[in-house]
């Protein structure tokens, strides 16, 4: 039985939840992470030296990295794992770039966002961190928007993981509980995040409120 230790409100668990989705694969989630402990145990370091989530295992295998997880679970799938990681050398670079470009540039852009609005108490709020993350992730999502301009549904093309990749953190764009005043508006970016919405996995995992 594979199985995911993480909690299961964190963006970066919620992508793996939704790639298991996806997929129909039976897994088996553990609680870990921020009030649930674990991560500091030393069993849980010899896993992953990090003490971050998700980790993955099956067979003796781990497997950290949220993207790497997600790479993994369509490799055991076979194929291209119904599209959502195609085999193809151009398109699956094309799908792996939009998931180092998640990791590299717009998860630091964003993060005081969430950080700030979701996770810190109202009167420990620092709205100068806030503005500052709206205006370096404004840059970011402003790339995908212009991206969708063309006319296309999803990043590269047809659903693959690079939409589950960047649709847990436009979660945090898009979200009631983050919404200051000031953020402008990507008709087009807001058009594939209501894509997103109507996928099972998105509903089931993503979209429940942010805490
Ligand atoms: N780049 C890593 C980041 C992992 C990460 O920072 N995870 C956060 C949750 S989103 C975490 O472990 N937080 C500490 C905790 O929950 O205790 C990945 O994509 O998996």
């Amino acid at each position: 039985m594979l199985i995911v230790h993480g909690r299961a409100n964190s963006a970066n668990v919620m992508k793996v939840l939704w790639c298991l989705e996806e997929l129909g694969t039976p897994y088996e989630r553990r609680d870990a992470g921020m009030e649930h402990g674990v991560v500091d145990t030393p069993a849980y370091r010899a896993m992953n030296p990090n003490g971050r989530i998700p980790t993955i295992e099956e067979d003796g295998a781990v497997i950290w990295e949220s993207n790497s997880c997600m790479r993994y679970v369509c490799l055991r799938a076979g194929g291209d794992a119904g599209g959502l990681y195609p085999a193809a050398p151009a398109k699956r670079a094309g799908v792996d770039r939009w998931m180092d470009w998640q990791l590299s540039t717009l998860s630091p852009a964003e993060r005081n966002l969430f950080w700030q609005m979701v996770r810190t108490p109202d009167a420990k709020r620092d709205m100068g961190l806030v503005q500052a993350a709206v205006t370096a992730s404004a840059e970011c999502w402003a790339i995908l928007d212009r991206l969708f301009g063309d006319g296309r549904a999803f990043l590269e093309g047809d659903f693959t993981i690079a939409d589950i990749a960047l649709g847990c953190f436009a979660r945090r764009w898009f979200g009631a509980e983050v919404q200051v005043p000031g953020m402008p508006q990507f008709p087009a970016l807001a058009a594939w995040y209501a894509r997103l919405g109507e996928r099972p996995g998105f509903a089931k995992f993503v979209a429940p409120k942010l805490f």
